[in-house]
């Protein structure tokens, strides 16, 4: 393996945010791609790391004989802020916003994704969109999506003027994530036109051209949710709740 920095990324996933990082810091990479087979990690994938879930990273850099492996998409953010960005796109204690920029770095795996996560699981669980269990979750959704919403429309960023990856970390829960949880964020405004800026970045287009080409980005960020992912809806139709996730 050549000295340097790899990514493996399972398509149509989180993995996205480490090549859209890497192209916002200027740091070169090598990208291995992955397919869901058909809804999870295929088995070549699971070899990288115990967990077999994307994103994993292989760093030659410091050690070629040894190279770091990492996984969590958090870990990794910071990880590569810090040993080859030299901290850019990260805010420092001193920084007005550093409080900010934590939480919401932290919201994204920590809070956003989660809910998401639960609403998905209450939905299979469920089986009617009645239940308290859904409802729940539901509501629990529509709580972060406003907190999301009021950030976005006070501010021009995540973590306030500046682009952090705050931004990078949240972006792919109300986009790619959407393809396998249908959420309207018609009621958001504030979401809607952050989506807009943060996508129109050349680093997150370079990065999801090179990573997922064929996914719409278009239709990633309208308001509607996106077409979603075959595999989930297969998986959907096995646990006899299609009619729920149209
Ligand atoms: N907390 C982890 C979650 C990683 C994860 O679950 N990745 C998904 C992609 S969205 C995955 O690999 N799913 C396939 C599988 O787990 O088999 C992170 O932030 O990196």
């Amino acid at each position: 393996m050549m000295p340097g920095l790899t990514v493996h990324h399972l398509q149509v996933g989180q993995g996205e945010r480490i090549p859209w990082l890497l192209e916002e810091l200027g740091v070169p990479y090598e990208l291995k791609l992955y397919q869901r087979s058909p809804l999870f990690s295929p088995p070549e994938l699971k070899t990288q790391h115990p967990m077999g879930a994307s994103p994993v990273i292989e760093d030659a850099t410091f050690n070629p004989e040894n190279p770091l492996v990492l996984a969590e998409s958090g870990a990794i953010a910071e990880y590569i802020i810090h040993k080859h960005g030299n901290g850019r796109l990260a805010l420092t204690p001193s920084h007005p916003d550093y409080a900010n920029y934590l939480y919401w770095f932290h919201f994204a795996n920590g809070n956003l994704q989660p809910t998401i996560g639960r609403r998905m699981t209450a939905r299979f669980m469920a089986q009617s969109l009645e239940d308290p269990r859904f409802i729940s979750t539901d509501q629990r959704l529509h709580t972060a999506l406003k907190l999301l919403d009021d950030q976005t429309a006070k501010n021009t960023w995540l973590a306030g003027d500046q682009f952090t990856a705050a931004d990078v970390m949240s972006v792919f829960c109300l986009t790619t994530m959407r393809k396998f949880e249908p959420i309207d964020l018609s009621d958001y405004p504030g979401i809607l036109e952050w989506l807009k800026r943060c996508t129109a970045r050349p680093a997150y287009r370079a990065a999801m051209k090179k990573g997922d080409p064929d996914l719409n980005v278009e239709e990633l960020i309208s308001a509607k949710p996106p077409a979603l992912f075959e595999g989930f809806v297969k998986a959907a139709e096995q646990a006899k709740i299609a009619e729920q996730v149209k």
